[in-house]
């Protein structure tokens, strides 16, 4: 049995568990009453995808790994969502690749920031960014806004999971790589990343983390060809092609 006491061979396992993570997320004052809207959102396009990680997606997830071993400043964003579903996974991540986590929300309150930071550490996160917030990001209102200069501000690879677009664009507009992960190939953060990842985050930022460990050996001419030899918008297409053909 597991944390939500099903067997994990239940057919609706995966979704069931990520149901639990985001109510007890909601609970704890990690997650926004959003994030549950936001959840069902994922779900829906999750089921169509079949719960599963479609060949274009795991490229995807090959070329982000690739592209944040390569980067000198990588930054992985963390919002009430991420925090709920992904937290040991993200401090995972962000070992294999030497990245900072730091901590980004759309309704940013300080309990909110704190509750998440508090989450990370203790899945075991030795730093936590996002609280200093003595950066900002240009065009956008200004609790969104909010990052911090030696974090997110000073990064030059980011990923940006279940992001709203607003502030996706502005990411990349301040020139920074993007690596986004959402289920919905349609969205305008999807859309706008130099690396869009259509996956569950359950199953995206462990995957990266596996190809990452895979790739590490590889020099830094080998991991640009990675890089250069994915293409977003075929991706964003097959995936957009997989959920209109809803095949389960
Ligand atoms: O914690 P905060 O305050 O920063 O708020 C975070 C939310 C998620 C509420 C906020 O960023 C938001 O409103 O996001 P949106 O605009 O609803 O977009 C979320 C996107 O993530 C949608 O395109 C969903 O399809 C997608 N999504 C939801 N759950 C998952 C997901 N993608 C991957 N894995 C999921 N589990």
């Amino acid at each position: 049995m597991s944390e939500i006491d099903l067997p994990e061979d239940h057919p609706r396992y995966q979704s069931l568990l990520t149901r639990h993570r985001i109510e007890e997320g909601v609970e704890n004052g990690i997650t926004s009453k959003q994030g549950l809207i936001a959840e069902g959102r994922g779900e829906a396009f999750d089921y169509l995808l079949g719960e599963e990680t479609i060949p274009s997606a795991d490229e995807a997830a090959r070329a982000a790994a690739a592209q944040l071993l390569l980067a000198d400043h990588p930054v992985l964003s963390v919002n009430g969502n991420v925090a709920a579903l992904v937290a040991a996974e993200i401090v995972d991540l962000a070992a294999a690749v030497d990245a900072d986590i730091e901590v980004n929300l759309f309704n940013r309150t300080e309990e909110r920031m704190k509750a998440i930071a508090d989450h990370l550490r203790e899945h075991g996160a030795d730093e936590v960014k996002g609280l200093t917030a003595d950066g900002r990001i240009p065009n956008l209102s200004h609790e969104r806004a909010k990052v911090d200069a030696d974090g997110i501000g000073a990064a030059d690879v980011v990923v940006v999971p279940l992001e709203d677009g607003d502030r996706a664009e502005a990411l990349a507009d301040l020139g920074k790589t993007e690596i986004v992960i959402d289920l919905n190939p349609l969205s305008r953060s999807a859309q706008t990343a130099a690396i869009p990842v259509v996956d569950n985050i359950i199953r995206a930022v462990p995957n990266m983390t596996e190809h990452a460990v895979d790739l590490r050996e590889l020099t830094p001419a080998e991991l640009t060809e990675v890089v250069a030899a994915f293409d977003a918008d075929a991706a964003l297409a097959d995936a957009e092609a997989a959920i209109r053909r809803g095949e389960r």
